[in-house]
């Protein structure tokens, strides 16, 4: 093992490690001057891509820093983690099913951190499976931390009423489809002894509401795999956790609307939701927090939500 690899620097701790002497290293000072002077502007300035890729890259292999592996990251929650992530020097690993999107976010983002994308419906277990498996370059190999974020909901209808396609959606995607990937990584973080996962579960996990059935038994059943996970994972020293979040403006309600837009709209007015960035820097709290500590179960909902089925709109 190269012998920087076994020095730990969390993206938060450049001050320590300037402390301590790794300015030394004549390419990961170059590295995080670089970050340091780029930094402020934020990703969307025209950066000098190559530069910070051979860079990134030869931090990554000299230090021990982190690959995230996120789920439905084109957009949302998702999209906002990557962002997030990817501001604070975690190496990504991107997947979705938009192959545009995750192009253009890989152009976005690998400007900061190595980037890797795949493309696949986390419902097609062979192709999940194929997806995670071809990573076999480092850092996108070794996968330290999984973001299950993958999910939606489809409809809003009483019990009578619903649609049975509506319900495979969910049971496929929010359920089968964290299971498959989950499937997938875990083997390799019990190996090394050393993991994180991060299911996005939602306050429909935790209470029910009415018209919620289906939806809100995905995420029961989301929050009662994460109880499992962290159970049987605790040999293995696998930080299991979940973060569950009210409503957040996204897309969510255009899904489970079926694109009707002024429909969707409605549900985000008269109050101020959570927005994707808010949640996103919750699950920034809970990887970068020290290994001794997992945040197990967090519930992040807007001042405005105070249950699933109590908001104050104006
Ligand atoms: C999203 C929150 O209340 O729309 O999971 O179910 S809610």
């Amino acid at each position: 093992m190269n012998c920087l690899k076994a020095v730990k620097i969390s993206p938060t701790s450049v001050t320590t490690k300037f402390k301590e002497g790794l300015w030394d290293k004549p390419h990961i000072s170059m590295f995080l001057c670089y970050r340091l002077l780029t930094l402020p502007l934020s990703r969307k300035r025209d950066q000098n891509k190559h530069l910070a890729s051979a860079f990134s890259l030869l931090l990554y292999k000299d230090l021990d820093m982190k690959t995230a592996l996120i789920t439905g990251a084109t957009s949302g929650i998702g999209l906002a983690t990557a962002q997030t992530l990817a501001d604070n020097n975690y190496a990504l690993v991107l997947c979705g099913r938009n192959k545009e999107r995750l192009t253009q976010l890989k152009e976005e983002l690998s400007q900061l951190v190595p980037v890797e994308t795949l493309c696949f419906d986390v419902r097609d277990k062979e192709k999940v499976e194929e997806q995670i498996n071809s990573l076999k370059e480092f850092p996108f190999n070794e996968i330290n931390i999984l973001i299950n974020n993958a999910g939606n909901a489809h409809g809003l209808d009483p019990i009578d009423k619903g649609s049975l396609e509506d319900w495979d959606a969910m049971m496929d995607i929010n359920v089968k489809g964290l299971l498959y990937v989950s499937h997938t990584i875990i083997p390799k973080m019990r190996e090394r002894k050393n993991g994180h996962i991060i299911n996005i579960g939602s306050t429909a996990g935790k209470e029910v509401y009415p018209n919620g059935n289906v939806y809100c038994g995905s995420k029961h059943a989301v929050d009662a795999i994460t109880t499992g996970m962290r159970l049987d994972l605790n040999p293995y020293n696998i930080r299991v956790g979940a973060v569950n979040p009210g409503l957040v403006e996204t897309n969510f309600s255009q899904v489970r609307f079926k694109g009707d837009k002024e429909r969707a709209d409605k549900v985000y007015q008269g109050y101020m939701a959570l927005q994707p960035q808010d949640v996103a820097d919750v699950i920034l709290f809970a990887v970068t927090r020290p290994p001794h500590v997992n945040i197990a179960d967090l519930t992040v909902m807007c001042t405005a939500q105070a249950s699933s089925t109590v908001l104050k709109k104006n």
